[in-house]
């Protein structure tokens, strides 16, 4: 009570002297409204399709240009200087309190931001359109997920200030309203939350309607259903820490959110894994292997740089299903959200090493990452890497295509290539070994790598693949400016790849220059094998989501030799709930890790009943394996 007081006159007090003494920070908020409520889609006519994204970015980058305002006296600016929500004008808002009480939704049923179908009140008969109704419904939904399955902190709740602008309650806010075609929604944060100062409340805008084009032509709740997973991890996000993104000054982007894009685009397809909106972003990741991770921008003279940070949702994508699941992902925004401001890269180490036992970080983790994006699209590879990788429609553009023969010598001098890596990026360069004759099918290829800049932190991937087996992955010995390696039996494959990767923070987006010296050797032979042991992943999609019978979660393993595989379903209790195991031995030496191949279910015990919402353990056996893991099963009502 005493906290509530207190705030709610800072709140007056700075609210009546800022309006008259910043009316750049209203301009800036005036544009900002233009923007997400004219601008149209951008259409990319390389997919012939439509993008919208998510208007979020313009209000991140308002809150800190308000913030540095209220640290400077002299713009008399309170840190609690409060900008109106959006309002409806002369028609009259009505509010809907969302049947788990989590939101209140604003909205209106006359006028440009009346609602989809604002006549439409059968399902339920309330007096609020159904539109409304399912709106709710699903940000219910959402919060469940994201907050009560998953183990977010919930955003912090605006019911401390002042009645006239938190909405009329501590209920999270939502104002439905008819937005720019550009845009799927927005989250503004608005006022620090008090403790941690950094933890800030918002509320989010999600559009009155999604018409077909340029929004995607499925199932309109299923574009509401997107818009709410993502934007609504962004409340999420400013609860944990608003100034969670990359600062440049001078830069013409100087605030880079990318981390919330591509952990809100990630977020979306874990709440729902059927609708798969993030494809339509993934050219601008794959056709620009060498653009940085931490690209952001809103000039829509260079698509490929908007688009970038929702495609890089690859990164999040990689990282959950190579290191245990979801929980990643929350580690990493606990460990930004410790610490004032930009931590993301140490937060992610720390992260990393706390989930591998110290044995991988940052720098291991992202050449690996660079690895799984080759494997994609048409070069997919069932089993292995993304697990939606068939569903990619683009794979890793590749910069340049050698043949060699045994009397070739491949050389490139550093300086020649158009697109090299910037940092957190990386280039791919095809060797095709061609031998002429029987003899020189046997030996292999020498590969020398030449880097440019001692800051560039160069890691060197080789790649030794034969089209539909598992690759060999090699990294090159590398001290600065020179590394090697080795590709034994180059007959063996159809392609050896050079993936190098520059991976530092400097705030420098030059790309990285390299050369190389690549040649046959007929020395470099010798056997090697795939696997060693059998490893057991984690299931997917976990949480597993329940809507209809036909809903399966799938368990990913490799064997290193022929087995039959066991999993029992137990409760926390350890009492047995389902047992499953394979009718005859499944061939060793291979991957089982994508559906149809892994081993599935269907959510029901041995009675054939599906069984509660919760967590639950998995007992999974191999021949050379042996592993409890946790699962989390959430039927949706
Ligand atoms: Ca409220
Ligand atoms: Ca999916
Ligand atoms: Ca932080
Ligand atoms: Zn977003």
């Amino acid at each position: 009570m005493r906290k509530n007081f207190f705030l709610t006159v800072i709140v007056l007090f700075s609210f009546s002297i800022a309006f008259s003494a910043d009316s750049d920070l209203k301009t800036l908020h005036q544009n900002i409204q233009k923007t997400l409520t004219t601008q149209p889609a951008y259409f990319d006519t390389a997919q012939g399709r439509y993008i919208p994204a998510c208007g979020t970015s313009h209000f991140v980058e308002f809150n800190f240009v308000k913030n540095q305002a209220a640290t400077d006296p002299s713009k008399a600016l309170g840190p609690l200087f409060h900008i109106p929500r959006p309002d409806y004008g002369a028609i009259s808002e009505q509010t809907y309190d969302s049947p788990a009480g989590f939101f209140k939704v604003h909205f209106v049923t006359q006028g440009p931001d009346s609602v989809y179908q604002s006549s439409v009140d059968v399902n339920p008969a309330d007096s609020v359109p159904d539109y409304v109704n399912k709106v709710a419904d699903i940000f219910d939904s959402v919060w469940i997920f994201e907050v009560n399955v998953l183990g977010y902190n919930p955003p912090p709740s605006d019911g401390w200030y002042a009645d006239t602008l938190n909405g009329g309650d501590g209920k999270y806010d939502v104002y439905i309203v008819a937005l720019g075609s550009g845009f799927f929604g927005y989250t503004a944060p608005e006022t620090t939350s008090g403790s941690p100062a950094y933890s800030y409340t918002s509320y989010i805008v999600i559009r009155n309607n999604y018409p077909v084009p340029p929004f995607p032509n499925r199932p309109i709740y299923d574009n509401v259903r997107v818009t709410v997973a993502h934007e609504f991890f962004h409340s999420i996000h400013f609860g944990y820490d608003a100034f969670e993104f990359e600062y440049l000054p001078g830069d013409p982007d100087p605030v880079r959110p990318y981390w919330q894009e591509l952990s809100a685009t990630w977020m979306e397809d874990i709440v729902y894994d059927y609708i798969n909106d993030y494809l339509s972003y993934l050219p601008f990741f794959y056709n620009y292997p060498w653009l940085s991770l931490r690209t952001f921008s809103n000039n829509f003279s260079f698509p490929e740089k908007v688009f970038h940070p929702y495609a890089s949702c690859v990164w999040a994508f990689y990282l959950q299903e190579r290191y245990g699941g979801a929980d990643i992902i929350r580690r990493i925004w606990e460990k930004c959200g410790a610490v004032s401001g930009f931590n993301l890269f140490t937060a992610t180490e720390d992260a990393l090493r706390e989930v591998t036992g110290n044995v991988t970080g940052f720098s291991d983790a992202f050449r690996e990452f660079t690895i799984w994006n080759y494997f994609t699209g048409n070069r997919t590879l069932p089993g292995n890497f993304f697990s939606e990788a068939n569903i990619f429609g683009v794979s890793m553009d590749i910069d340049t295509v050698h043949s060699v023969t045994s009397a070739d010598t491949i050389f490139v001098n550093i300086g020649s290539k158009p697109n090299p890596p910037q940092n957190l990026a990386a280039n791919y360069v095809v060797f095709k070994p061609e031998p002429q004759t029987a003899q020189d099918s046997v030996g292999g290829l020498e590969m020398e790598f030449y880097g440019s800049g001692a800051g560039a932190l160069w890691r060197i991937s080789a790649i030794a693949y034969k089209s539909g087996f598992v690759p060999l992955v090699k990294e090159f010995a590398y001290s600065f400016p020179i590394g090697f390696t080795d590709v034994n039996n180059w007959a063996s494959y159809d392609s050896i790849i050079m993936v190098p990767t520059p991976i530092n923070f400097l705030t420098n987006f030059t790309g990285w220059q390299y050369g190389y010296r690549v040649n046959y050797d007929s020395v470099l032979t010798g056997p090697q094998t795939f696997f060693t042991r059998d490893t057991i992943f984690q299931n997917f999609p976990n949480p597993f989501v329940i809507r209809n019978t036909s809903d399966l979660t799938h368990f990913p393993f490799t064997l290193s030799e022929a087995s039959n595989v066991f999993i029992d379903i137990l409760t926390p209790e350890g009492a047995l709930i389902k047992r499953m195991r394979t009718p005859q031995p499944l061939a060793g030496n291979n991957a089982y890790k994508i559906k149809g191949l892994a081993l599935a279910w269907d959510g029901k015990n041995e009675e054939g009943q599906t069984v509660a919402s919760g967590v639950y353990f998995y007992r999974m056996k191999t021949k050379h394996a042996d592993k409890l893991m946790k699962l989390v099963v959430v039927r949706e009502r």
